[in-house]
C-alpha cells in the first residue's frame, strides 16, 4: 500500500474494494466527471477512480483554465459548446465557486490567410449558434485597448476572431468539485494507487486492472490519462497515433486588473491573460519534441516574451513568478480520441493535447454514457479511434489552441 498520498484528502478513505462495475483510471477533471456523472446521471456509485499520483496533478493542474466554443469543425464546435453549457452550471450544481469569469476571447490574425481561417470559424460558429465573429482593428482597438495596435511591427494584428462567452475558471475547484460531488454519491476515490496492467480474458475482452495494490476486477475500464495514454494503451494492446510533447507556460508576479480579454495570437503562437489573482499567465505552442521530461526551458521563455511584449508592451517590466511544464497527449488532426478502443469493455478518453480542460465536463458527461450504457453518444462519434485507419479526421489544427 502506497501511503504517500493517503491521507491528505479531507474525506474518509474508502476501502479499495476487489471488485467494482466501472474503474476509471486518472484522477483528473476528466477520470472526476466521468465518475460524478456516472453516479448522477445513471445511479452506478460502484466505481473506483484510481489516481497513481495525487488528484488533478496531470494536464488538470497545468494548464490555462480558457473555456471556449469557437472551434473550426462542427463537430468540434458542438461538443465544446456542450461543455460550455455544462460549465455555466457548474458553480451551483457542485456547490463550489468556480470564479468563472466571462472576458471575452480573442484570436489574433496578423497575416491574410489566418484572417480567412478566422473569418471560416465565425461563419460555422454562427450556424451553429456560438457567439463568434470576425472583427477589424478598430473594433478590437475598442474592446481592448492595452493591445499594441501599431503597424511598426514585424506581425500587425489584422483582425480577430471575437467569442464573447470565452471565460477562465478555476481548474482546481472543477476537478475538487466533481471528485466530492462524486464522493458524495458514494464513489470511491483512491489516491497512490498505480495501474500496472489490463486484464483481459481469453476472448480478449477487458475484465478489470491489475494495480499496485492488486488486482481488481471491473465490469468497465475507462482511461483518462491524458499524457499517460500511450502507456496505459500499450497495457490493453490498443495502438493509437498519440505522440507526447510537453508544453510550457508561466505566470507574472500579480498586478491590477488591467487586461480584460484572453489573447490567443494564431500567428506569433502565444497566449495572454490576467487571472483574477492579478498574475499575466503566458505561454505559446507545444515544443515540437517528444518526452516525458517536465524540465523548464529558456528557450520557451525567450520565444514567448517577445511575442507576449509584442502584443502587450505595457508588462516589459513585470517579473516571471513561476514556469510549468505539462504533458500533451497530441493527436494528428487535434482532435481527442473517445469511446471504444477495439478491446471490449475498454473506453478511452484521450488524445486532449493543449485542449483538455475545457472538455471536463462534457468527457464526464459523455463518457459517464458510455460507461453506463456500452453505447456511444452521438456527441463523441466523431472522435472514435477508427476514424485514422477510416481516413475520417476531424480537422481541428485551425482552432486548437495555439496550434495554427
Ligand atoms: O485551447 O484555448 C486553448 C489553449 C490556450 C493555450 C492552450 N490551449
Amino acid at each position: 500500500m502506497s501511503g504517500l498520498f493517503r491521507g491528505r484528502t479531507w474525506w474518509k478513505r474508502s476501502e479499495l474494494k476487489k471488485s467494482y462495475d466501472v474503474v476509471i483510471i486518472g484522477g483528473g477533471g476528466h477520470g472526476m466527471g466521468t465518475a460524478y456523472y456516472l453516479a448522477k446521471n445513471f445511479g452506478i456509485t460502484n466505481v473506483a477512480v484510481l489516481e497513481k499520483n495525487y488528484i488533478g496533478a496531470g494536464g488538470t493542474g497545468r494548464n490555462t483554465t480558457i473555456i471556449r466554443s469557437n472551434y473550426r469543425t462542427p463537430e468540434g464546435i458542438r461538443f465544446y459548446e456542450r461543455s460550455m453549457e455544462l460549465f455555466r452550471g457548474l458553480s451551483q450544481e457542485l456547490d463550489i465557486n468556480m470564479m468563472l469569469s466571462k472576458l471575452g476571447h480573442f484570436t489574433l490574425a496578423h497575416t491574410d490567410s489566418s484572417v480567412r481561417v478566422q473569418r471560416e470559424r465565425g461563419e460555422t460558429n454562427r450556424l451553429l449558434g456560438v457567439d463568434s465573429k470576425l472583427i477589424g482593428r478598430e473594433e478590437i482597438a475598442d474592446l481592448c485597448p492595452e493591445l499594441n495596435m501599431s503597424m511598426d511591427v514585424a506581425y500587425p494584428i489584422q483582425a480577430a476572431l471575437y467569442h464573447p462567452p470565452g471565460s477562465v475558471l478555476r481548474h482546481d475547484a472543477v476537478v475538487w468539485g466533481y471528485a466530492t460531488g462524486a464522493y458524495h454519491k458514494g464513489v470511491h476515490i483512491h489516491q497512490g494507487v498505480e495501474v500496472t496492467g489490463i486484464r483481459k480474458d481469453a476472448s480478449g475482452k477487458c475484465i478489470g486492472v491489475d494495480t499496485s495494490e492488486g488486482p481488481i476486477d471491473a465490469g468497465v475500464v475507462v482511461s483518462a490519462v491524458a499524457g499517460w495514454t500511450t502507456q496505459v494503451c500499450d497495457m490493453a494492446g490498443v495502438r493509437t497515433p498519440i505522440t507526447n510533447h510537453p508544453l510550457q507556460a508561466f505566470v507574472t508576479e500579480p498586478v491590477k486588473p488591467m487586461l480584460h480579454k484572453i489573447l490567443v495570437s494564431a500567428n506569433l503562437h502565444v497566449y495572454v491573460s490576467q487571472t483574477d489573482r492579478g498574475e499575466f499567465l503566458i505561454g505559446s505552442e507545444i515544443e515540437p519534441y517528444t518526452t516525458y521530461n517536465l524540465r523548464s526551458t529558456f528557450s520557451f521563455v525567450q520565444h514567448s516574451v517577445a511575442n507576449a511584449l509584442d502584443l502587450v508592451p505595457q508588462l516589459a517590466r513585470l517579473k516571471m513568478m513561476r514556469q510549468w511544464t505539462g504533458y500533451c497527449d497530441m493527436t494528428p488532426d487535434y482532435s481527442p480520441i473517445m469511446g471504444e478502443t477495439g478491446v471490449e469493455n475498454f473506453y478511452l478518453d484521450a488524445g486532449w493535447g493543449t485542449w483538455g480542460f475545457k472538455a471536463t465536463a462534457v468527457c464526464g458527461e459523455t463518457m459517464a454514457q458510455m460507461a453506463a450504457t456500452g453505447k456511444t453518444p452521438e456527441l463523441i462519434a466523431p472522435f472514435r479511434l477508427s476514424r485514422f485507419a477510416d481516413e475520417q479526421m476531424v480537422p481541428e489544427k485551425a482552432a486548437a489552441s495555439v496550434s495554427h
